[in-house]
């Protein structure tokens, strides 16, 4: 079934200039960007989007990291494309995550893991509606999908 989910590259990322290295590991593998923006976020925005964590001790570090500096948010579609994407994500913990993910292969900390995606079809749905409005996300069809599909 054709998913959208919300994806978001860190601070950490942005700043060590690992954007295009992890966007083209989404393209290479067939997914199709239907969003892009990059953006600081504000402290309510982060407390909003991490609200499931509101009663964890991390939470207050989460918050602090993710309003560090910008974000590159994205809306990112494919057949499965959520639980996929997890996938190419990896462990929360870097240092549990496979090589050849993203977080295993960039990250060290939990607490500068690189990446978020989203977890669940709510959760994206969520998520999406929290940071573009609906004239930001580009319905357009690729022309090689049918060597995809
Ligand atoms: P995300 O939501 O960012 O995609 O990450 P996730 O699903 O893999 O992990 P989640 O449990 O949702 O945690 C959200 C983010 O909080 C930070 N964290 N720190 N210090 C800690 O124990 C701890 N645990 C989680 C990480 O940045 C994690 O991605
Ligand atoms: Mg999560």
């Amino acid at each position: 079934m054709m998913e959208k989910s919300f994806v978001m590259m860190k601070p950490d990322a942005v700043a060590r200039r690992l954007m295009g290295k992890i966007l083209t590991r989404f393209e290479e593998k067939g997914l199709q960007l239907k969003a892009i923006k990059l953006m600081t976020i504000s402290e309510d925005l982060a407390k909003e989007h991490y609200g499931e964590h509101s009663e964890k001790p991390f939470f207050n570090d989460l918050v602090d990291y993710i309003i560090s500096g910008p974000v590159l948010a994205m809306v990112i579609e494919g057949d499965d494309a959520i639980s996929l994407i997890r996938k190419m994500v990896g462990a929360t913990n870097p240092q549990e995550a496979e090589l050849g993910t993203i977080r295993g292969d960039y990250g060290i900390q939990t607490g500068r893991n690189i990446i978020h995606a989203s977890d669940a079809p709510e959760s994206a749905e969520r998520e999406i509606g929290l940071f573009f409005n609906e004239d930001e996300i580009v319905d357009y069809d690729m022309v090689d999908n049918t060597w995809i599909y």
